[in-house]
């Protein structure tokens, strides 16, 4: 089935909405990735993570009124060994929940518009928390915990939200370091190159060698777009030009 051009229509699959998640390293760019298609795409849906939400989870109080609010990103990156497990709870069950949320259809003409969701709940798994595993910052009892309700809760509600593509946003750990010291998250201020270099092993691993092991039969074999950004698209026009088309016609062969 084809697709609209230009304006990316993103009708497909018999009028189902195409669902895509936007994959990478920490500050690669995905965040100003999805600006620069929400620009080029004016009626995709697109949903940013929600870092905002892990840095202030209600904390605290009573039952009837929550007093203050923890940073959990902040505790996980100071006591990795105490707060990974918690943090990577709380993290894919609200990416969860966004991914279920229904969108707002519009009159019945309007064609259902692509949806691109800042990363997944199988990066959550397959990227992050299997890395926190393999650095010994999850016990195995803890990952034992975690996969068995990751596949508990994907068996029973990932239908409702699969994903029919990923765009992989690859760039060097070096230049995504390069990034995150720019953007300056205070939270982000101890990660060193390393630890990007073991999320670029994981990214790698998922999403091209494809020697990870993906438990789910629909995301291991939706296709997958390497989108090369090693250099600033940021503020290159021409270059920004490229990975839209690029983006345009994958969504096409979809
Ligand atoms: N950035 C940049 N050049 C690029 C893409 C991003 O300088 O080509 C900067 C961007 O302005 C931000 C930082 O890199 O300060 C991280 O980008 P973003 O928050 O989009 O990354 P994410 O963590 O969402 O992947
Ligand atoms: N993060 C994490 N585990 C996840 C998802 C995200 O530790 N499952 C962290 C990495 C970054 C921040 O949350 O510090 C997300 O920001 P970014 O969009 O810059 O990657
Ligand atoms: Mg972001």
């Amino acid at each position: 089935m084809t697709r609209e051009g230009g304006s990316g229509g993103g009708m497909g699959r018999c009028g189902a909405p195409l669902r895509l998640a936007l994959e990478g390293n920490i500050a690669v760019g995905k965040s100003t990735f999805l600006k620069l298609l929400g620009a080029t795409f004016p009626r995709w849906h697109l949903v940013t993570e929600p870092v905002a939400q892990w840095r202030r989870v209600p904390a605290g109080g009573t039952a009837q009124a929550a007093v203050g609010s923890a940073n959990l990103l902040q505790m996980m990156y100071q006591e990795p060994a105490r707060w990974s497990y918690t943090f990577q709870t709380f993290s894919c069950i609200s990416r969860l929940k966004a991914m279920l949320e229904p969108l707002d259809e519009g009159p019945p003409e309007t064609p259902h518009p692509v949806r691109v969701f800042e990363r997944s709940v199988f990066s959550d798994r397959y990227v992050f928390a299997k890395n926190l595993f393999e650095a010994g910052h999850l016990q195995p009892l803890e990952w034992a915990i975690y996969q068995d309700w990751h596949d508990f809760l994907l068996r029973h509600l990932g239908p409702r939200a699969t994903l029919h593509g990923f765009l992989y946003l690859q760039a060097r750990p070096q230049t995504c370091l390069e990034r995150l010291r720019r953007r300056a998250r205070s939270e982000e201020g101890g990660i060193q190159l390393g630890y990007l270099q073991q999320l670029h092993a994981q990214h790698e691993h998922w999403l091209v060698d494809k020697t990870t092991e993906i438990h789910f039969a629909d995301a291991r074999s939706a296709p997958v777009l390497v989108l090369d950004v090693d250099k600033d698209f940021e503020h290159d026009v021409a270059m920004q030009d490229v990975l839209m088309a690029q983006v345009e016609a994958f969504v096409t062969s979809l």
